[in-house]
Formats: C-alpha cells, structure tokens, sequence
C-alpha cells in the first residue's frame, strides 16, 4: 500500500497549448508540496477553497496561477488533493510538474487518480469505467448513459439481485441445518421463485446490451442490394448529401462506402456495398459473398430492391441467400415510378416490407424509425438500466450460467451444498463488476485504458 501513500502528480488536460491548463496532485503530501513553491501559505487552509498566487522557483514567478485545495475525504481520489489552473504554455506546464516532483511528488500511471478513487471507496468499477465512457461520449445517448452509470445505474440494480441472491442463500441454509432432522426443508417453490426472479434480472441486463454496445461503439449497418437498386441513392437520401455516386450504369459503387448518421442520438454506420449479383455466375457469387461479408460485420442490414425489376421469385431468392441471424429491413425503392397494382404484389410477401423513394426522399423517416425499432430504443427513454461495458456483459452472461445451474439443481433436487455453491459462484460473477470482487489482472486492465492524469 506504499504506493498509495505517495503524493502523484500529473496534467490533467490535453497535451499541447491552451488557454489554461491543469495540474493536479492527490496524496497526503499534496498540499504541503504546492506549498512550498506557492507565494501564499495554504498548508492549514479549508477544503473547496481557491487561491490566487504565483509558483515560484528560485524566488522567480513561473505563472500566475489559481490553486484549488480538496481535503480528504471530500476530493476526487478521497485524499488530499490540489488543482493548479495555470496558463497553458508548454515551458510554463512542464515546469510547474518538474518543480512539484522536485518538492516530491511523483508522476501519475495511468488512471492512478481514479484508482484511488475506487481503492478509498469513492467509487465502484462501474461509475469508474462510466467515467472513461463519459469523457469519450460523442452523442446524446452515450452521455445520457454513461451519466446514469456514474450515478450508479448498474450497482443499485446489483445491489438489489445480491440482497435476493443473500436470501436464497439464507433459505438454503436453514436447509442445511435442518438436514440431520426429518423436518419440512426451505420451501422449494419459494426457492424457485426467488431464482426465477434473480434469472428475470439478468437476462434483462443481457438483452440491454445489444442497445448500449450500439449507443457505444455505433450500429453498423450495411446496405445491399442488386446494381442499380438505389443503395448509393439511400444513402444520400439519409445523410442529406450527394456522398455516394449515383448513376443507372449498373455497378457503380464498386468498393464499399461509410458514413455515420445519427438518428436520435444513436449513431449509426452505414455501409454502401456494391451491387449483389452481376452478369457472369462467378462474379454473382462473388457479389453474394461480398455482401454477406458485409453483412456479418453488421447489426443489423438493409436489402433494397427496385421493385420495377424484381420479381417476386427473385426476392425471394436474394432473402434465401442473404439468410443470416441478423435483423434485416426489406425496402422496396422507386416506389414514385410503380403502380399501385405492383405495390400491393409486394405488400402481401410474408415478410413486412417498407416502400420507399430513395430519390424523390419518400418515406425515409420512417425506414429510420424501423433502424431505431431493431436496437430497442424505447429501453432507453424508459430509463431502465442499460449495460454498455463487454466486461460487465461477459460477467453476467457468467453469472447467468451460474443461475442456470441453481434452476437445474432446484429441478432434479440436488442437495443444498451445491446449491449454495452454484449460487456464490453468480455472486462472485456479479460481483467482479462493481469491484467487490477483484484481481489485480482486472483492476490492472481497467485502469490501463484511462490516460494520465485521471
Ligand atoms: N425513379 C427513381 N429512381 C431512383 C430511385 N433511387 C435510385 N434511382 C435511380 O436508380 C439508378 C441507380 O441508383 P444508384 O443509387 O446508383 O444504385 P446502386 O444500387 O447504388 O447501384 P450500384 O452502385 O451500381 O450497385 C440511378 O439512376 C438513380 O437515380 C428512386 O427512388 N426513384
Ligand atoms: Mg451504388
């Protein structure tokens, strides 16, 4: 714990000019080491106030600076701490942190401040790694999300599944104690209506996270379709710009094109691929794999289709070919040059189908609105708890096994001993996400993704 009791020291802003910039320093030591290069005492001032000084070296002002002073256990890192805002100068930043390490600080690692914050118990892993995920959110829903995360979104809801999982454990162990004597054991079905509703828990925290990986990292979604069937079309239609060349020479696009938009505060990366089937069968089978290429690094895909050159036999045989585990939206395009006869064909097909017109920017609102529909949004306006991190996801999916399990073993009727193994192993998962369980492996890849000075 040595390492703890060293006073760190690092910049805390982006590297190179700015207006102002901040160093800052936590540990015992750290008001006692600004101290001694400040014009003004601060060694026994009050936490949460501000002074107005200069650094000095040699008697020689560095820069004038504003000196904010946190007392443990009300900072950041729960220890002493101390921000210096000084000007943002290379020489003035540089020199500043080489004086404070020559009063005896020394340089922060990576994500030592938030370290301390998590090992003094100002924080969870989870509000921890928020913090990364709100410094890096670009958009609306990552934000929102990675706010109620640091609020604690995912650990109350955690909270809440240990406290039932602690009494099934307590359930099985009346059991336990029981087992010498020919009594009436822990209710079964109240045991397995308790499981039933940790289970209920975990599987939702499950399903969230095909929408927060979404909010997170962007939903990628490829468009395909035959030449000529209007993809580059679509594409501009929905980013509201001519990205994409259009032309009615079939095969146009020929290596594939992203951009992201985004739709309510998701990001979405569409990918214009080139058409799905050309002349010769070599090439049509190259065109089919290529998409279906495309379409596995997807979320979700679009397959458009001009519905004045393709038969229903033929998109029936494109979908058979396309068949694969993700969700996909049927769009029939051109419909500003098709009759009403023709629509209606394509309006009974078994699967639903959205009919637009990528050039004349018909209906493209509500084929975002279907995008929108395949990721669960609603989720996140009902403010349900949302997992966005891959950790927490594979914990719970650990987890989850584990309950499986204790429900298998409450069925065949094993004996309480290893029910109540199956059930502290889901807790131990569990726990590794908010940090009450931890390693030194995990907390060391945790904290390898912050930068200095965090
Ligand atoms: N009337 C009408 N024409 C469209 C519509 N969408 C696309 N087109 C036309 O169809 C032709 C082909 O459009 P593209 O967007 O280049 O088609 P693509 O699917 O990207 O074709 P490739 O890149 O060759 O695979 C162009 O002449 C477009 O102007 C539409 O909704 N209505
Ligand atoms: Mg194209």
């Amino acid at each position: 714990m040595s390492e703890i009791l060293d006073t760190i020291c690092a910049l805390s802003t982006p590297h190179g000019v700015s207006a102002i910039a901040v160093i800052r320093l936590s540990g015992n030591e750290a008001i006692s080491i600004v101290n001694k290069s400040f014009s003004k005492e601060i060694s026994t001032v009050k936490g949460y106030t501000v002074h107005y000084g200069s650094i000095l070296k040699n008697n020689e002002t560095i820069d004038d600076v504003i000196v904010t002073v946190f007392r443990n256990p009300h900072s950041f890192t729960g220890e002493d701490s101390v921000e210096i805002a000084c000007h943002g100068s290379l020489y003035i930043q540089q020199e500043i942190i080489k004086i404070m390490l020559d009063n005896g600080a020394r340089m922060a690692l990576a994500g030592e401040f938030s370290k301390r914050a998590f090992f003094n118990g100002k924080l969870d892993l989870t509000q921890t790694e928020a913090i990364i995920d709100l410094i890096h959110s670009e958009s609306e829903a990552s934000h929102k999300i990675a706010i109620q995360q640091m609020k604690g979104g995912i650990s109350n809801e955690l909270a809440e599944l240990r406290q039932k999982m602690m009494n099934f454990a307590s359930l099985i162990e009346l059991e336990l104690d029981f087992s010498e004597e020919d009594v009436e054991f822990a209710d079964r079905t109240e045991l397995i209506k308790l499981i039933a509703e940790v289970q209920l828990v975990v599987i939702s925290l499950l399903k969230s996270f095909k929408l927060g990986n979404a909010i997170k990292n962007g939903v990628n979604t490829a468009i395909v379709g035959r030449p000529n069937a209007g993809k580059s079309t679509l594409l501009n239609a929905l980013l509201k710009e001519e990205r994409a060349i259009v032309s009615e020479i079939a095969g146009t696009t020929r290596d594939t094109i992203e951009e992201i938009l985004t739709i309510q505060g998701v990001d979405f990366r569409f990918v214009d691929t080139a058409g799905l089937r050309e002349t010769s069968d070599t090439i049509e089978k190259i065109g089919v794999e290529r998409a279906l290429a495309q379409i596995e690094k997807s979320a979700v895909y679009i397959y458009l289709f001009d519905m004045n050159t393709l038969s229903i036999q033929d998109l029936k045989e494109d979908l058979a070919d396309l068949s694969i585990e993700i969700p996909r939206i049927i769009v029939a395009n051109k419909s500003d040059l098709v009759s009403d006869q023709i629509k209606l064909k394509f309006k009974n097909f078994d699967e639903q189908i959205i009919f637009i017109s990528a050039k004349e920017n018909e209906r493209i609102a509500i084929l975002e609105e279907r995008l929108l529909e395949t990721i669960d949004i609603k989720e996140l306006s009902a403010q349900k708890t949302i997992v966005t991190n891959l950790r927490h996801y594979e914990a719970l999916k650990k987890a989850n096994g584990d309950l499986q399990k204790v429900q298998e073993g409450l069925e065949t009727g094993i004996t309480g001993d290893f029910l109540a193994m199956d059930i502290r192993q889901a807790m131990y998962h569990l726990g590794t996400i908010t940090g009450e369980v931890s390693t030194d492996d995990l907390l060391g890849n945790i904290f390898a993704n912050f930068c200095i000075g965090k």
